[in-house]
């Protein structure tokens, strides 16, 4: 079985292939399969956008004498805090522009909360991938990670809005967690070894 990531995200395809490692495939990024679709990511939805994202792939695949019997994932994912009416959410890579250092982010976020203590802070990240599988059906599934957004930036693994994402139950950030730790609780191992086991009950069905 081949798999095609559809990500231009460094940080979350390393996370992707480090978690479906024990699957039965081989995991390859779009780019170095050779596709570059950017489609809009216009969906109202985590799960919208995944989808518009592996369809986007998923076409190019298509084409291709090598791809064409590929599953092709993508993953849609961010940061909804509650306290911000559930911002940055689906616009996450987009906030305060697509070009913009987390720092600057990180810290945008964190002075729009102040006066907000304790619960209050209260914060998810989500990830919906979606499959694309060679006869076109789509198959989906989302995972969330719970926690608080902290008071200042912590930590040095991860990426994006890690150093910002406080989890109670371990008191230290996800970017404080070891990649393994953070994949074990992660919305996105979450929706991967759910994706997974659908994928895989999918393929044996489909024998
Ligand atoms: P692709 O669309 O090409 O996959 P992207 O970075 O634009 O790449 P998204 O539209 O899904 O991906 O945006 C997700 C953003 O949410 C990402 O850029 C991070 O800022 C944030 N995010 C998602 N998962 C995260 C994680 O595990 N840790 C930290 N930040 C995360």
């Amino acid at each position: 079985m081949k798999v095609i990531v559809a990500t231009g995200n460094k940080d979350k395809a390393k996370e992707i292939r480090e978690i479906l490692r024990d699957m039965d495939a081989g995991v390859t990024t779009m780019k170095e399969a050779g596709f570059f679709a950017q489609p809009e990511e216009n969906g109202s939805t985590f799960l919208e956008n995944a989808i518009i994202k592996a369809k986007a792939v998923a076409e190019e695949a298509a084409r291709d004498e090598i791809w064409k019997d590929a599953i092709v994932i993508a993953d849609d994912s961010g940061l909804v805090i509650d306290a911000l009416n559930g911002e940055p959410g689906i616009y996450s890579a987009r906030y305060l522009g697509h070009d913009t250092s987390y720092r600057v982010k990180n810290a945008d976020l964190i002075r729009r909360l102040e006066g907000v203590s304790g619960r209050e802070r209260s914060a998810r990240f989500i990830c919906a991938v979606a499959a694309v599988c060679p006869d076109g059906r789509v198959l989906t599934a989302e995972g969330a990670m719970e926690g608080q957004i902290g008071y200042e930036e912590q930590g040095e693994n991860g990426f994006g809005y890690d150093p910002i994402f406080y989890l109670p139950e371990f008191d230290c950030t996800s970017a404080q967690l070891s990649p393994e730790d953070k994949n074990s609780i992660s919305h996105r191992g979450k929706a991967l070894r759910a994706m997974r086991e659908k994928l895989g009950v999918s393929l044996e069905e489909n024998r």
